[in-house]
C-alpha cells in the first residue's frame, strides 16, 4: 500500500525531476495534464484517485503543488530540475532573506557563492526558522544571510513561488553573510 505521504513524495519527484519515470509530459510552464498523470501513475502501479490528488494538493505542508484554475492541470510550485520556466513575476523581496545549508558546503559557497546545483534556481527563505529547517533535512544546519538591496542595486531580480520560496539564479559570495564560527 502506498500511503498518501508516499504518493505526495512521488508526485514531487515526477513533477520536478523525473516525468520520464512514468512517461508524463511536462509543458514549458511546468504543467501536467491531471487525467494523463492519473492514467500513467496507475500504469506504474500507483493509483491516485481524484480525491487523493485534491487532498495532496490542499493539505501539503508546504503547498508544494498547484492546480490550474480549471483543475485540469497540476504543477509543482518550485524545486524543478527539469527545464521549465514557470513565468513567475519578478517581485520585490524583503530586505533580508536566508539560506539554510550545511557546514560541509560552506568553503565551496565562500568561493563560488550560492549556485542552483541541479535545480533551476537558488532557494531562499523569508525566515531564519524556515532556512534552518531546510538545512536540517540533511544534518546540522548553517543559516546564511542575504541582504537583498545590494543584489537589486546590481541588477539581480527575485521571484517568489506560489508557496513563498524566494528564487534567484545565483548569489555571488560578496552578497552573503556567513556566521562567525
Ligand atoms: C548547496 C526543499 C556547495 C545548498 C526546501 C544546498 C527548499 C552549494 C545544496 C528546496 C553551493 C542544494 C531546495 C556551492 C549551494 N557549493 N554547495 N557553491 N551553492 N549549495 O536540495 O536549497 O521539501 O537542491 O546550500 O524546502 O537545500 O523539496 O537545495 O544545501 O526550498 O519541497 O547545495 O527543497 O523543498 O540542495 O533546498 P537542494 P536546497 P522541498
Amino acid at each position: 500500500m502506498t500511503t498518501l505521504e508516499q504518493k505526495s513524495k512521488l508526485l514531487s519527484r515526477w513533477l520536478r525531476h523525473r516525468p520520464d519515470a512514468i512517461g508524463i509530459e511536462i509543458d514549458k510552464r511546468g504543467w501536467v495534464d491531471v487525467a494523463e498523470l492519473r492514467l500513467k501513475s496507475a500504469g506504474a502501479g500507483v493509483v491516485l484517485t481524484e480525491d487523493e490528488l485534491m487532498q495532496i494538493v490542499v493539505e501539503n505542508d508546504k503547498q508544494r503543488f498547484s492546480f490550474s484554475e480549471d483543475r485540469t492541470r497540476i504543477r509543482a510550485a518550485q524545486g524543478h530540475s527539469v527545464d521549465v520556466d514557470l513565468k513567475l513575476p519578478v517581485k520585490k523581496p524583503p530586505p533580508v532573506l536566508f539560506h539554510g545549508t550545511l557546514q560541509n558546503f560552506i568553503a565551496s559557497i565562500r568561493r563560488q557563492g550560492l549556485l542552483p546545483g541541479t535545480r533551476r534556481d537558488v532557494h531562499l527563505s523569508a525566515t531564519k526558522q524556515t532556512a534552518s529547517e531546510v538545512g536540517a533535512r540533511r544534518g546540522t544546519p548553517v543559516v546564511l544571510l542575504v541582504e537583498t538591496f545590494p543584489l537589486l542595486r546590481d541588477g539581480y531580480r527575485f521571484r517568489c513561488s506560489d508557496n513563498g520560496v524566494w528564487l534567484i539564479p545565483n548569489v555571488p559570495p560578496m552578497y552573503i553573510q556567513f556566521p562567525d564560527k
